[in-house]
């Protein structure tokens, strides 16, 4: 096994299941408790954060973050197209997109899941996550207005972008908002739903 990834059920390891699987590398899924049998330590020993996704790499380094993991994969498995090459006309709009993903809209669930990690008060609580969610639905809309879908993210090109649509698309504020205020973004993500390699992965995460 080249790849040991611990993984949630729909979290942020659905991502990268879909990269290492889009990668062709070898992996195998591990619950938080790790496997001590084969040397894999529980997930907060790995990642102290306790984060999904964490990833174990052959000679034991351990990985964090979906972008990051992306870029190495990419090092891996270049043909798989998950970051477009240097010279490549998409690449600043995947650089772009990929930081407005990771470091705007996804501490949105990051914090917005756990409010009591940050405000103690109930109502304080209440307050803090609706705004994220607004918050959250406006970095979607900036995002929907510059897509031009052709039929990927990025146009004619596949990336790991459109991973991050079909597995964000079904988080909040889920589907049915994203098929009525950002349809093209749903289209992506449609699209990343009908890749063959891809719908098993989704139907484990999602059920479907
Ligand atoms: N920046 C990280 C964010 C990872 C993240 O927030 N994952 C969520 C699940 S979707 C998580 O594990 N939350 C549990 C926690 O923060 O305790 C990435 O891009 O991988």
């Amino acid at each position: 096994m080249t790849y040991a990834l611990y993984a949630r059920k729909g979290w942020g390891s659905a991502i990268t299941e879909a990269a290492l699987t889009c990668a062709e590398v070898d992996f195998e899924l591990l619950g938080a408790r790790g496997d001590p049998s084969k040397g894999f330590p529980p997930l907060k020993e790995a990642n102290p954060l306790g984060q999904w996704p964490t990833l174990l790499c052959a000679d034991g380094t351990v990985m964090t973050e979906t972008a990051a993991i992306l870029f190495h994969l990419d090092d891996v498995a270049p043909k798989a197209g998950l970051v477009p090459p240097k010279r490549a006309r998409e690449r600043r709009a995947f650089l772009r997109w990929l930081q407005v993903i990771v470091g705007a809209i996804y501490p949105t669930f990051t914090y917005a899941d756990y409010p009591g990690r940050y405000v103690s008060a109930k109502v304080a609580q209440k307050e803090l996550v609706d705004n994220i969610a607004q918050r959250r639905k406006t970095i979607w809309i900036q995002i929907e207005g510059e897509l031009q879908p052709s039929p990927w993210f990025l146009g004619a090109r596949f990336s790991g972008l459109d991973i991050y649509a079909a597995v964000m698309t079904r988080w909040g504020p889920r589907r049915k908002w994203f098929a009525a205020h950002c349809p093209k973004l749903m289209s992506v993500a449609k699209q990343a739903d009908a890749i063959p390699a891809l719908v098993p992965i989704w139907k484990r995460n999602f059920g479907r």
